[in-house]
């Protein structure tokens, strides 16, 4: 071989060599700018799941996938299930949907029930094989360009799945009057959910300001929104009593007429009480009703002279300061009105719970105390409920480990000996009653500050062991409000951050995630006609 011709095939060899190693690296570079091309339609699309798709509270998996499902005129609502009586309840729970949507949408949404196969386009309500793993709330909801199909083991959760489809329609579904030129769209995705804690509230004082039936109801279905399944109504305290008894007529002539500075007094008839607990059943909201005792109780003292020790009426209450008031533990009248009370009450409550406070009861000893709570317990469980009491209730040795402790600070506690359950209310998070900042117009600070950032980051089990937690619940005390705009103010936003605590595990839940969603979902506060609070921390 000549040196001249070994050296044409050096070069030749060298550069089909480097033909190939630029080429190589060009496909590198175009696979990596491919990637880099795919991560940023990852990002887009994660943008875009926030803003069509900003669910409160986080389900437990979303997939996001492809396309929309398209809401016309011609969507028909399909509910299936195995038994005639869950098909009625889930006629009307897609009766619901179908009002939901038509009020916004201006389409006269029928419901149909299932027979064999849907066409395309529908939407489907079924509890007809469900994992039973998704429990009482889970739900299982396939959107696709096709259809929606929503699927549960009880009509309860195919309700909580249904809040999630209004979620992530376009905010103007919210509208109470019809909007033109929207593209009802629902992004399509598949998504399996249920909540970590049983029990998610929020308590409504009305016996400092009084709120009608209708306010209630309001604030039931704003809850209900948010997958919340308890609602505990406030229902007696030193400056007003707000619930019929029939028994005891005077509490309500006589001791519902105050309230905090003679502001707003008023109470709920026995009727309006069961409509309140209808709406909230319809709304799969259990309502636990209290009576507080045996302090906070002036309203009652001041209806009824033979309550108090020198068998004349106390003068109503209209200030704010507490403990001063008790019932009487030692003498069996007490127990009388106590048991006609709890009778007429436990007659009008489906649930299994009652309230009987316990709180800040400082003007009766620690050992009438106790005989009282123990004998109040006892009426309770006569009528077939269960009590349920704020700190130190469970200190009283009648209270026992079958009875659930309302948790709101860090006073000594016998609920974790005696293994009770426990829902957590501790004030310096979960009360929406604080101010947010100091310059808020409403709210009270004794307890703190609490703006939406610090509502949202904590968690039950900073205040209880994770196997005594029932739940969360969100007081709003009402010393400070007397319109349901100010009660908005109060409970909105800070109320979704205390719903996804409830629903969403800790390990899912962050404040910059939430707060983006929060922002994204504004919309639908302020088209639901929220007065919610603008917080500056929350981006607004
Ligand atoms: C404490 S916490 C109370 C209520 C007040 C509230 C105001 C608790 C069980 N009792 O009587 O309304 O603070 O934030």
């Amino acid at each position: 071989m000549s040196k001249r011709f070994f050296g044409i095939t050096l070069i030749l060899a060298v550069a089909i060599l480097s033909f190939f190693v630029v080429g190589l690296l060009m496909v590198d570079s175009f696979i990596q700018k491919q990637g880099i091309e795919e991560e940023a339609v990852e990002i887009a699309t994660s943008v875009k799941h926030v803003k069509h798709a900003a669910i409160i509270p986080l389900p437990l998996n979303y997939e996001a996938l492809p396309g929309n499902f398209l809401l016309t005129d011609r969507t028909t609502i399909y509910v299936s299930a195995r038994d005639e009586e869950k098909i009625a309840e889930l006629r009307r729970v897609a009766r619901y949907l179908a009002d939901c949507i038509s009020q916004s949408t201006g389409y006269l949404i029928g419901v149909l029930d299932a027979k064999d196969i849907i066409p395309k386009g529908s939407i489907l309500l079924s509890t007809y094989d469900a994992e039973p793993n998704l429990g009482i709330e889970g739900y299982e909801l396939d959107v696709n360009e096709d259809g929606v199909y929503l699927l549960a083991v009880t009509p309860e959760g195919v309700f909580r799945g249904i809040q999630t489809i209004r979620q992530m329609l376009p905010p103007e579904i919210e509208l109470s009057n019809v909007s033109e030129g929207v593209m009802w769209e629902i992004p399509c995705a598949r998504i399996v959910d249920w909540p970590t804690y049983e029990e998610r509230g929020m308590m409504l004082d009305v016996a400092r300001h009084f709120f009608n039936v209708e306010e209630v109801k309001r604030v039931i279905d704003l809850i209900s929104r948010y997958k919340m399944n308890r609602f505990h109504l406030h229902l007696t305290d030193d400056q007003g009593w707000r619930i019929e008894i029939k028994s005891w007529p005077d509490l309500t002539t006589i001791g519902g007429k105050s309230s905090v500075r003679n502001e707003r007094g008023g109470y709920f008839t026995q009727e309006d009480y069961t409509e309140i607990v209808n709406y909230a059943q319809e709304r799969y909201i259990t309502v636990i009703p209290e009576i507080d005792m045996p302090g906070h109780t002036n309203a009652a003292l001041a209806s009824y002279g033979i309550l108090n020790p020198d068998g004349l009426r106390k003068p109503p209450y209209t200030a704010m300061l507490v403990g001063f008031s008790t019932l009487m533990p030692r003498e069996e009248i007490t127990y009388e009105f106590i048991d006609d009370v709890i009778r007429e009450i436990a007659a009008l409550t489906p649930g299994p719970y009652i309230h009987i406070g316990g709180d800040e009861a400082h003007s009766t000893t620690k050992e009438d105390y106790d005989y009282f709570m123990g004998r109040v317990y006892k009426i309770v469980k006569s009528y077939g409920k269960e009590a349920v009491g704020w700190g130190p209730f469970d200190t009283a040795p009648g209270i026992p480990s079958s009875a659930v402790l309302q948790r709101w600070n860090k006073d000594k506690t016998m609920a974790e000996e005696k293994n009770m359950n426990i829902i957590v209310s501790h004030a310096q998070k979960a009360y929406i009653d604080m101010k947010y900042y100091k310059d808020s117009p409403l709210g009270l600070t004794w307890a703190a500050y609490i703006n939406t950032k610090t509502a949202y980051e904590w968690d039950p089990t900073d205040y209880a062991p994770e196997q005594n937690i029932l739940g969360i619940e969100n007081p709003l005390w009402s010393e400070s409000i007397q319109t349901i705009e100010e009660l908005e103010y109060l409970a909105f936003p800070r109320l979704l951050g205390h719903a996804e605590i409830g629903w969403t595990p800790k390990h899912m839940r962050g404040w910059d995630d939430y707060s983006d969603r929060l922002r994204a979902h504004e919309k639908h506060l302020k088209y639901q006609g929220i007065n919610y609070f603008k917080d500056p921390i929350v981006g607004w």
